[in-house]
């Protein structure tokens, strides 16, 4: 029987690409450099499956090519913002992804953030760094304590119950969140969290992390009006995705004092980040590495071909979308 053609966009550990390789018969892409539209859309008719990461755009362009090969997107990654999923529908093509094994990673993540903005580790370590560090001083660098404060979670699935657990059994937060509606008595009572209305939640909370997905129906969630909601101390957290903020919004608010900082990992046109956040203490920035542990990126890597074992043994993938 000939082995299913397997294309990886982009580089994986090595565990998981040997993994595959014992399965298949698989182009890696041992550069790690993105393929463009053009390349995506000729392996379309040269593979049985891709695997694509957040940087691949999946648009209803490449799905739709006449005479295409691919039967199946096992996306590495548990967002899939980045595929057009009604167009795979329309072109009978599976798409999977991969929860779970990310969740704690990207939690941790966001409490990172949270921790660092909270406490200016960033402004410290530049600071560090460039020589400017004149000594200790009780009035330097002071921070706010998380401890005993209030964090609000926009949107409560897996990464933001578990920032939510995090949160409390760590640092003591109270919990509050806010979802289409509400979460089930025992994982309320598990996390500690209290269901609010968006609006209610922001102008209560200390810190406001983002675990909702991206796309047409979160975009720009949070603008100008509901900055405008949080407290003036309160810091702004990011692991979701960048088109969930208005940045420019965002920038003005972080300039003004209208709230205190901002965490973000992810921004709308990574690898580009906005100008304007670069001169600004008072956030945070890191280059979208929420999953980037070698525990994660092995497990997620499993999880993908999980997905396409089942697939081509005929059975639905467990991450089936
Ligand atoms: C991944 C992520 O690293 O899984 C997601 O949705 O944002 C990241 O943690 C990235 O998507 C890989 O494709």
């Amino acid at each position: 029987m000939t082995r299913p053609k397997v294309l990886l966009t982009r580089k994986w550990p090595q565990a998981v690409e040997r993994r595959l390789a014992a399965a298949y018969d698989v182009v890696l892409n041992p550069d790690d450099q993105p393929l463009s539209p053009a390349v995506l859309a000729e392996a379309m008719m040269e593979f049985d499956a891709i695997c694509p990461t957040v940087v691949d755009s999946i648009t209803a362009d490449v799905v739709a090519r006449e005479g295409a090969r691919v039967k199946i997107f096992a996306n590495y990654g548990v967002g899939v913002n980045h595929i057009d999923l009604e167009a795979c529908r329309r072109h009978g093509i599976a798409v999977s992804n991969t929860p779970d094994v990310l969740t704690d990673a990207t939690a941790e993540l966001a409490l990172t953030l949270m921790l660092m903005i909270a406490r200016r580790a960033g402004e410290g370590e530049r600071q560090v760094r460039a020589g400017r560090w004149v000594g200790w001083g009780a009035t330097r660098l002071l921070g706010t304590t998380l401890v005993g404060k209030t964090l609000g979670v926009v949107g409560f699935g897996r990464i933001g119950q578990a920032t939510a657990r995090m949160a409390r059994h760590g640092l003591g937060m109270s919990i509050l969140y806010s979802s289409r509606r509400p979460a089930a008595p025992e994982v309320e009572a598990e996390t500690g969290g209290r269901w609010r209305p968006l609006d209610d939640m922001l102008a209560e909370a200390d810190v406001v992390s983002l675990h909702i997905p991206g796309g047409a129906d979160t975009h720009h969630l949070i603008d100008a009006a509901r900055l405008q909601k949080m407290k003036p101390t309160a810091l702004l957290i990011n692991t979701a995705r960048g088109s969930v903020v208005d940045e420019a919004a965002l920038e003005a608010a972080l300039r003004a004092g209208t709230i205190a900082g901002a965490g973000l990992d992810v921004f709308s046109a990574e690898p580009e980040v906005p100008d304007g956040f670069l001169d600004l203490e008072n956030v945070v920035l890191l280059p979208h590495m929420g999953s980037a542990t070698t525990e994660t990126r092995e497990a997620m890597g499993d999880r993908a071909v999980d997905n396409l074992d089942a697939f081509f043994a005929g059975k639905p993938p467990p991450d089936l979308l």
